[in-house]
């Protein structure tokens, strides 16, 4: 299951919407075959193994990092294709959270006499594919929110200069979580500040292209924003504050989402997040300013924080990392979990979850 483990991530960049699944087929302790899934649209990471064991798999023992589908979706069931092969065992790491799945596979293999084991290294399984089972879930995704600063928290100077706080290597990393993502999301007062263009820069390799979406409650996002010029497609998720006309003219070019304005007038993250998870966007990389990563933060709406830290003191008037109100006590507090801590290039990345116990 290790090893099917480690074939999975190989989908990291390629695979989503669909889950990172890797499968490892073993008769008489040998591997006879393996694949992973690379893409929605082709065959699953069963029907790859199945081909590269030539199609003979009879008496085999099948470890999945997830339970074989039994619909038909874009592909066939997996698992009437292990039944088929006379495939005797499948050991299955996690079970779909897909509801048209949701334990039919394996019971379809138990059904035709296939011996089946679940639970081996679920964990695993599931902390590779994130937002594959939170949408699946919960219909939202997985998010998780950048942060990069000087050691003493300081993003920007007091008058706005930013560029650049962190080294090269830490913005290249950068790059591959955007790569890995579903969608990068940045607020309207970060597009007018920064004009940024959201797209992933020198990471080698195939990598499907995020969707750039921008939190426009009142739709102010200037027409000559780089965003809007280019082909690459922008969401604006707004309120719908601007009649829909004017709206389409001054953004022609950008989809518009008009979701429910939250009860501060402003798009909430519950809305932005269930019209993200209604768009088949797994995983999130929100790389916002202080004051909307901050909001969405304390509403709990952030799953991880990743906060890149330099080497340098920028001074008190420097603008904070986060704008979060004034916690009056220590319960207030919002409490983390540290992940991973490593050096990159000449900065600190610190990884956290919320801590929710
Ligand atoms: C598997 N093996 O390698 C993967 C599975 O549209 P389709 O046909 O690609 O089906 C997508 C669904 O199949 C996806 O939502 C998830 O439930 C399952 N993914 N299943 O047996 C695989 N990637
Ligand atoms: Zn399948």
């Amino acid at each position: 299951m290790a090893r099917a483990l480690q074939l999975a991530e190989r989908g990291r960049w390629t695979a989503d919407p669909n889950p990172r699944v890797g499968c490892v087929l073993v008769r008489d302790e040998v591997c006879i075959g393996e694949a992973w899934h690379e893409r929605a649209g082709e065959p699953h990471a069963e029907v790859l193994a199945l081909r590269a064991a030539g199609g003979d798999a009879a008496g085999a023992t099948a470890y999945l990092t997830l339970e074989p589908c039994s619909h038909y979706g874009r592909t066939p069931p997996c698992a009437d294709a292990l039944i088929e092969a006379g495939v005797a065992r499948v050991v299955a790491a996690a079970s779909d959270p897909n509801p048209r799945v949701a334990g039919q596979g394996l019971e379809r293999l138990r059904d035709a006499g296939v011996a089946v084991a679940a639970g081996l290294m679920a964990a695993q399984s599931e902390a590779l594919n994130p937002g594959f089972f939170r949408r699946m879930r919960d219909g939202r995704p997985y998010v998780r929110a950048k942060l990069a600063a000087s050691v003493d928290g300081r993003t920007a100077m007091a008058a706005g200069e930013s560029r650049w706080i962190t080294s090269a290597a830490a913005r290249r990393d950068v790059h591959r979580w955007r790569a890995a993502s579903s969608a990068i999301v940045t607020g309207v007062d970060t597009v007018i500040a920064d004009d940024p263009a959201l797209t992933v820069r020198d990471v080698d390799g195939d990598w499907l292209a995020p969707r750039r979406v921008v939190i426009d409650t009142d739709l102010r996002t200037p027409p000559d924003a780089g965003l809007l010029a280019d082909e690459r497609g922008v969401v604006l998720i707004h309120g719908g504050t601007m009649p829909a006309r004017e709206a389409e003219r001054v953004h022609a070019g950008a989809e518009l989402w008009q979701v429910a304005p939250g009860e501060d007038g402003h798009v909430s993250p519950l809305a932005a997040l269930d019209a993200l998870g209604a768009a088949d966007i797994n995983e999130v990389w929100l790389e916002a300013g202080s004051r909307l990563t901050g909001a969405w933060l304390q509403a709990g709406w952030v799953d991880e924080l990743i906060v890149y830290l330099a080497p340098h003191l920028m001074g008190h008037d420097g603008q904070p990392l986060l704008t979060l109100p004034g916690l009056e006590a220590m319960s207030d507090r919002i409490a983390l979990r540290w992940r991973d801590v490593r050096r990159v290039g000449d900065d600190l990345r610190l990884t956290m979850t919320m801590r929710d116990d």
